[in-house]
């Protein structure tokens, strides 16, 4: 974390002015915005997961830390978008039902939306009979789902389902993420693809639609 060490530090307390003000003091010295996500927030928030994990810190804190990146991704948004301009193809995201954690998810839509995919993004605890409804009215290329609790892992094959009962299953590919799911988990429930970060979530998504 050396180059981002006081953004880290910032995040993990939860200090939003100090982790905004060294944010865009990492844009203007030229920092590459993935380096930005990567390298300062992303690992920074994993230090946390990894003190509530311990019994370190509590909900509260875990809150304050994703606030505090919220808040930083504002300035970086803007220049992850910059990017592409045409329609690569539709996706429509939302964070599984029960589940409320938004960041990852947002991030991937940042990313496909800079990447040139136009999003709908459904927010969270999203039941599944929310996403049939949302693709029948946009017909997306692809349905993107996050989890990051493995007890609402299930509601992905339960969409899935939801998906199959309601016939269009296969008019879209179904993608998921998130940390507790794996490859072989999309495998198990029959989705087309698992992908680890955003930035991977991208090129699967091009690679799922043939698109170089
Ligand atoms: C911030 C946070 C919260 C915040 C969420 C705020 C918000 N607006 O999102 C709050 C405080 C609300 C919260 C609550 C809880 N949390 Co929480 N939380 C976290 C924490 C610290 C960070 C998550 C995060 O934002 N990471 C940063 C983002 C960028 O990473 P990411 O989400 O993994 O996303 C990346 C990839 O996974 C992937 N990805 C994500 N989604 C998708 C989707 C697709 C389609 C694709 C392709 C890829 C993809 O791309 C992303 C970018 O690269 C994690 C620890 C951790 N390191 O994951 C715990 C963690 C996920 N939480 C945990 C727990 C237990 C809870 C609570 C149950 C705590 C409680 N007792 O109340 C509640 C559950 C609330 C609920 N019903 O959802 C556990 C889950 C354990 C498990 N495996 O089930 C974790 C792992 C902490 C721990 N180590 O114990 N949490």
């Amino acid at each position: 974390m050396s180059e981002f060490k006081a953004l880290g530090e910032a995040v993990t307390k939860g200090d939003i002015n100090k982790a905004v003000a060294e944010t865009q003091k990492a844009i203007d010295a030229g920092s590459g915005v993935q380096a930005i996500i990567d390298e300062g927030l992303i690992e920074a928030m994993d230090e946390v997961g990894d003190r509530f994990s311990k019994g370190i810190i509590f909900v509260p804190q875990m809150l304050r830390s994703a606030k505090t990146m919220q808040e930083c991704m504002k300035l970086l948004e803007p220049l992850l978008k910059e990017a592409e301009v045409t329609t690569k193809g539709k996706v429509l995201i939302g964070t599984v039902k029960g589940d409320l954690h938004d960041i990852g998810k947002n991030l991937v839509s940042m990313m496909m939306e800079g990447a040139g995919f136009t999003v709908t993004d459904l927010g969270v605890d999203v039941p599944p009979e929310k996403f049939v409804q949302k693709a029948q009215e946009v017909e997306p290329d692809i349905v993107a789902m996050s989890a990051l609790l493995s007890t609402t892992m299930p509601a992905m094959p339960q969409t899935i389902e939801a998906l199959e009962k309601a016939g269009i299953r296969d008019k879209v590919q179904v993608m998921i993420g998130g940390a507790p799911v794996t490859a072989k988990y999309a495998q198990e429930i029959k989705a087309d693809c698992y992908a680890a970060d955003a930035g991977s979530a991208v090129t699967e998504a091009k690679k799922l639609l043939g698109i170089s």
